[in-house]
């Protein structure tokens, strides 16, 4: 498994003129006929004239040149692909390959999903369905023909316009497709199938009218308004604020149930995990319906940024997937609660990316090397990326982000660049120095801030000193100093803002190792709002007091900032307990947390959202990847501990919060959602007392049976699932009657299961795994059952007989034949193994050591195996 490295990047030596593709569907195997111009690459000096083709798991069936056949020793042929001595500078090569897309189980290149055709071509998919230069910077103009069975195939879809149809022999029929639009092969989309379709139209801000299709199975046609609505809400935005108006003539979504990835952004042809499309109210949840606007929008914004503006390369995979981040997230926000949005945000990053940046796969925002690249769709390239553009943002201001977006549209548009690129033009726009910037593209880890303060009341002087460091990362034991802006605010007495700028907000720039800033006429001890709306991706070591996280809990003008305070405190709640269990004593609940939590519940909070999100107590995730030396068991019942506390003290006001926020009506607006999230939070800790009143336990089973709404199904479910009760087996047995035949609901069926608290959890997810509603061969199953149990139920995966281990490990093993990708994120787990107890340490490292033994181990899983071991 050879490793590839971004410095030795070379342009491509032939480039593509054009291609056409003919793809003959038939009932066994599709026999693809690739008709493609090459053209000596000017810009590529004297590079030879080796012409070498990308192909894998390939049937080669004839190859011509210029129309001429070529004979077996004029080319040569490996399980990589096909080269051959190019006959001038400029030729036309005729390809026949065959490929099998039932028998396709890695769902790269074409495949089928009950059924139906699909593809999946990024990153490297394209090469499983003919040879060509299957790389990022190799733009050509693609016309896609295809012929299939009226009867099976009525719909067949690809990326452009439909120029031409018409009826074949034998029941079958053709359709031809042209994009006009030069992209790179990872952007081909391929779709055939039985699918029925809702239709809308969009007109453009200069007057285009655009055609919207989505595309489903005909049993889902009643769940795809959510999405087209999202769709032209997205479309809108990104007129609005970035001036981007879409292209083609129609625009198209396709929803599959069997797919690696969330959705993909092919050229006009959208293909979707049919779990961001679909949603009714009794079959998705608040956070689906917000999962499927925001999915939808980041896919229709890499229209732009991706697709119009490419990569020149995968180490760059950062300048559309961080910039298409940020541009959802924003999108998101303004579509629903801001700050709401925000913390969700730092809490994925917080969660996956931090774990990530610790452990032996942490890699640079734009990494130096791969073995294989379907390993870096990671949170760092994705979420961390997100972050940097948003500090180029913060950093600039809104106009001025604008403007450096305009530059780079205006410099690069039909382009394949490098996230220098991007940078240069957000510099160049502002004519602001952004050099010591881009080490945040090219150093790993996450920066720690130390704060110290000083305050002189006679001088009246106020000062933050900052020093800043960052921990060694794989390949980087020192790192230079970032450029970061750190958001401030500073609070009086009372709670409110000093004016200390022409805003409440100040944004430092935090630029060298150490570094004081001195605040002057500051008459009392303020109180500091720190790294406000969360400004850089970095840890700040804990430096305020109790009080003070209370203070700011009650009364900071910036509500991300709220929230935060609330969780450092739960935090350092949490941690007291933690000490206390491990020294063999009593956990007792601090006081003044109690007050705090209470005085929140009570403060007439207007953003319920907002409200329910800060009283969740940090995930175990979370919380284990802020210890030294991680203890699960002690973990969660500390933790457990201080939801049990909290929720049996505070009895009666969580039992208002529910009953003041169960609404009889449903509605789907940032308002409603928050209740729904409030009362169910409540609900939660009220469970969570100890033999929990029989009024309590009434209405949570009443919950489950009279809502009409899965947020509020689910949500007692989940309850249930996790409690003693004697109708547990029965409620999920009833879950089950009612939907096996929806299998998005099937998954949030298996999550319920794998990540219930209780003792034999695992006993219970072994035996999941014959139930017919499960299959290794689907993501989303593999998803809501193996990577549910062990990545989001701590305390039963690591538990200390190491029976999850193994679980995994043989989980991982399976894969490795079946889906390699999937099988590689799912080691994730392993990876921060150093972590634990020397008796942990030892039976993960074993599981690790069986894994990458394993005959015939994938690329993919490798990677990560060996890394971490
Ligand atoms: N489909 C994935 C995404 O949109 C990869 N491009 O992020
Ligand atoms: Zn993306």
């Amino acid at each position: 498994h050879p490793t590839i490295y971004r410095k030795d990047y070379r342009v491509p030596p032939f480039i593509v003129e054009s291609i056409s593709l003919i793809f003959q569907l038939q009932d066994d195997h599709t026999d693809v006929f690739a008709t493609t111009r090459f053209r000596k690459n000017p810009d590529a000096g004297e590079e030879g004239d080796q012409l070498f083709l990308n192909g894998e798991d390939l049937e080669l069936l004839w190859i011509r040149c210029n129309s001429d056949e070529l004979a077996a020793n004029m080319y040569q042929v490996n399980e990589k692909g096909l080269s051959l001595t190019a006959p001038g500078d400029s030729f036309t090569l005729e390809i026949a390959t065959r490929i099998r897309p039932d028998a396709n189980t890695l769902l790269e290149g074409l495949y089928r999903s009950n059924g139906n055709y699909c593809t999946q071509c990024e990153a490297e998919g394209f090469r499983k369905i003919t040879y060509y230069i299957d790389r990022p910077d190799i733009l050509a103009p693609f016309t896609t023909r295809i012929e299939g069975n009226k009867s099976n195939c009525p719909v067949m879809l690809s990326n452009g316009n439909k120029v031409d149809e018409g009826e074949l022999e034998d029941g079958r029929h053709y359709a031809v497709w042209h994009d006009p639009f030069p992209k790179p092969s990872y952007l081909f989309a391929l779709v055939a199938g039985d699918l029925r379709y809702i239709e809308d139209f969009f007109t453009t801000k200069s007057g285009r009218n655009i055609c919207l299709r989505i595309y489903v199975e005909e049993r889902n046609i009643t769940k795809c308004d959510h999405a087209m609505l999202s769709l032209k809400k997205a479309m809108r935005w990104d007129e609005e604020v970035y001036g981007l108006e879409y292209d083609l003539d129609i625009f198209m979504i396709v929803a599959v149930d069997d797919f690696n990835m969330g959705a993909m952004e092919n050229k006009g042809l959208n293909v979707f995990n049919s779990k961001y499309v679909l949603a009714l109210p009794e079959t998705a949840t608040d956070n689906d319906y917000l999962g499927i606007e925001g999915v939808v929008a980041h896919e229709y914004f890499h229209n732009w940024t991706g697709n119009r503006v490419t990569c020149r390369d995968w180490f760059q995979l950062s300048l559309k997937e961080g910039l298409t981040v940020f541009r959802d997230q924003e999108f998101s926000a303004d579509m629903n609660s801001r700050p709401v949005q925000r913390i969700d945000d730092v809490r994925i990053l917080r969660t996956g990316q931090f774990r990530e940046d610790s452990g032996p796969m942490a890699h640079p925002v734009r990494p130096d090397s791969y073995v294989e690249i379907n390993n870096f769709y990671t949170s760092t390239v994705y979420n961390k990326g997100a972050e940097v553009i948003r500090m180029m943002h913060t950093l600039l201001g809104a106009e001025g982000f604008r403007k450096g977006m305009d530059l780079y549209f205006a410099r690069h548009d039909g382009q394949a660049v490098t996230c220098d690129d991007f940078v240069a033009s957000m510099a160049d726009a502002n004519d602001y120095d952004l050099d010591q910037f881009t080490r945040w593209y090219s150093q790993s880890g996450t920066p720690v801030i130390e704060v110290s303060e000083h305050f002189d009341s006679e001088k009246e002087e106020y000062s933050l000193n900052l020093k800043q460091s960052c921990p060694p990362t794989p390949g980087q034991p020192e790192k230079k100093p970032f450029h970061l802006p750190v958001a401030i605010g500073l609070l009086d007495q009372d709670g409110k803002d000093i004016r200390i700028t022409d805003d409440d907000t100040l944004v430092l720039e935090l630029k060298e190792a150490e570094e004081t800033f001195v605040f002057y006429g500051i008459e009392q001890k303020p109180v500091v709002s720190f790294l406000r709306n969360f400004s850089a991706p970095v840890r700040v070591k804990p430096f305020q007091s109790q009080e003070e996280l209370a203070f700011l809990m009650a009364h900071d003008s910036d509500l991300y900032n709220r929230c935060e305070a609330a969780f450092q405190l739960a935090e350092q709640v949490i941690f007291a307990a933690l000490e206390a269990l491990q020294a063999g004593g009593q956990p007792v609940l601090d006081d003044q947390y109690l007050t705090a939590v209470s005085a929140n519940i009570s403060g007439g909070q207007n953003d319920k959202a907002l409200l329910g999100q800060a009283l969740q107590l940090p995930s175990e995730t979370y919380l284990a990847g802020q210890m030294t030396v991680i203890d699960p068991d002690n973990l969660h019942a500390a933790r457990n501990f201080v939801k049990r506390e909290l929720a049996g003290r505070l009895i009666d006001k969580f039992t208002a919060l529910y009953l003041e926020n169960d609404e009889a009506e449903y509605q789907l607006t940032p308002e409603a959602m928050g209740k729904r999230s409030l009362k169910n939070i409540a609900l939660d800790y009220l469970m969570a007392i100890d033999a929990p009143p029989q009024e309590i336990i009434d209405r949570c089973l009443a919950q489950y049976e009279t809502a009409k709404n899965m947020t509020d199904v689910v949500s007692a479910l989940q309850i249930i699932a996790n409690s003693e009760l004697d109708v547990r087996e029965e409620i999920l047995g009833d879950f089950y009657e009612l939907w096996r035949n929806d299998p998005l609901v099937m998954d949030k069926w298996l999550i319920i299961q794998a990540t219930s608290k209780r003792q034999d959890t695992l006993d219970e997810v072994k035996r999941l795994m014959s139930h017919p509603v499960f299959s290794m061969k689907n993501p989303n199953k593999v998803r809501s059952l193996v990577g549910a149990f062990c990545a989001m139920n701590h305390v039963r995966f690591h538990d200390h007989k190491g029976l999850g281990y193994a679980f995994l490990a043989d989980r991982i093993i399976e894969l490795n034949t079946i889906n390699p990708q999937i099988g590689a994120r799912m080691v994730s787990p392993f990876t921060t193994w150093k972590k634990y107890d020397g008796e942990r340490q030892h039976m993960m490292r074993d599981q690790l050591e069986r894994i990458v033994n394993t005959e015939n181990l994938s690329g993919d899983i490798f990677e990560i195996v060996k890394k971490s071991l």
